[in-house]
């Protein structure tokens, strides 16, 4: 990996900055397609560890599979690459086990919310303290651009040649109706807004799900005509509106918009500090009856 670090401004030096600090230079250079979002995001999410200081060995990151999921081989921390839409489980295996570290899932929107939806409104429903990204490019990226469950009704996947029938779901609002206590959406596009949208999903002590809109030029934007890379990054610019904004418009008027900002954030008892609490409880009863 060539890292330049002679004559570059100070946005790029703090980019290589966190490349030596947070990224495995022997995985490199990456598998994602030119003008993939998914290295924004990645990056996106080192910036708010750097920014909240954690330490490399108290934050975990878990992924299951899919494009999306190889960050957690190139980032530099305890990592777990696990299997398709399983991310949830492992991770709240690891948060029970061991409630202080920071537990961060990155996942694709077929992993957390097709084979995975099921782990996603449990995992929510516990408010288990856990921080999810979706890096959501509204399709199947690695296995060749199947729609999933965030494609747009009527744009087309490999396996929606005709448009897609299905109504997408809305990932933060399924977690917040699950239980969540922090949702928010940003996309690649939004890079700092992003960046602390996921810190405060960290700070928060429950379950935070951060829905960042993606860009796959290869396989959503060239099915569905998007453009280039560029031009999907523009439309995320060109069609943003803030939650206040939304709840002004009317469906029509929302159609085709992205929604980004802080959605909800409610304070909610978090599960392993419950589950902890019921141990001590029931122990303090034992040692009383005995
Ligand atoms: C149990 C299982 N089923 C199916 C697959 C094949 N598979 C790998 S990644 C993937 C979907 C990838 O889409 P997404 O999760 O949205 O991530 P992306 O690649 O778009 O980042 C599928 C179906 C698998 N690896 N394991
Ligand atoms: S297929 Fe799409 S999501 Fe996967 S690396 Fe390429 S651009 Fe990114």
């Amino acid at each position: 990996m060539t890292v330049n670090t002679g004559d570059v401004s100070k946005k790029t030096q703090k980019m290589s900055d966190l490349i030596y600090k947070y990224m495995r230079p022997e995985h490199l250079p990456h598998i994602w397609c030119p003008g993939c979002g998914n290295g924004i995001i990645m990056r996106d999410v080192a910036q708010a560890i750097e920014n909240l200081g954690l330490s490399r060995n108290q934050t975990i990151i878990v992924s299951g599979i899919g494009c999306s999921s190889r960050a957690a081989g190139y980032m530099d921390f305890n990592t777990i690459h696990t299997t398709h839409g399983r991310a949830l489980a492992f991770a709240t295996g690891i948060k029970l086990a061991n409630p202080e570290l920071e537990v961060i899932v990155i996942a694709g929107d077929g992993d957390l919310a097709a084979i995975g939806g099921n782990h996603l409104i449990h995992a929510a429903r516990r408010n288990i303290g856990l921080t999810v990204v979706c890096m959501n490019n509204n399709i199947y990226g690695m296995t060749g651009g199947q729609y999933s469950p965030t494609t747009p009704t009527g744009e087309f996947g490999t396996t929606a040649p005709y448009g897609n029938l299905d109504r997408s779901f809305d990932i933060a609002g399924l977690a917040y109706g699950a239980g969540a206590s922090y949702a928010a959406r940003g996309s690649a596009y939004h890079v700092q807004q992003t960046v602390s949208l996921i810190q405060e999903g960290i700070r928060n002590r429950g379950f935070s799900i951060i829905d960042v809109a993606s860009v796959c030029p290869t396989y959503y934007g060239r099915k569905n005509k998007k453009g280039s890379a560029v031009d999907m990054l523009k439309w995320q610019r060109d069609n943003a509106v803030t939650p206040e904004q939304a709840a002004k418009m009317t469906p029509e008027e929302l159609h085709g918009k992205l929604v980004i900002g802080l959605l909800h954030h409610t304070q909610y008892p978090e599960f392993t500090y419950q589950y902890n609490e019921l141990i001590e409880r029931l122990a303090k009863e034992r040692e009383d009856h005995e």
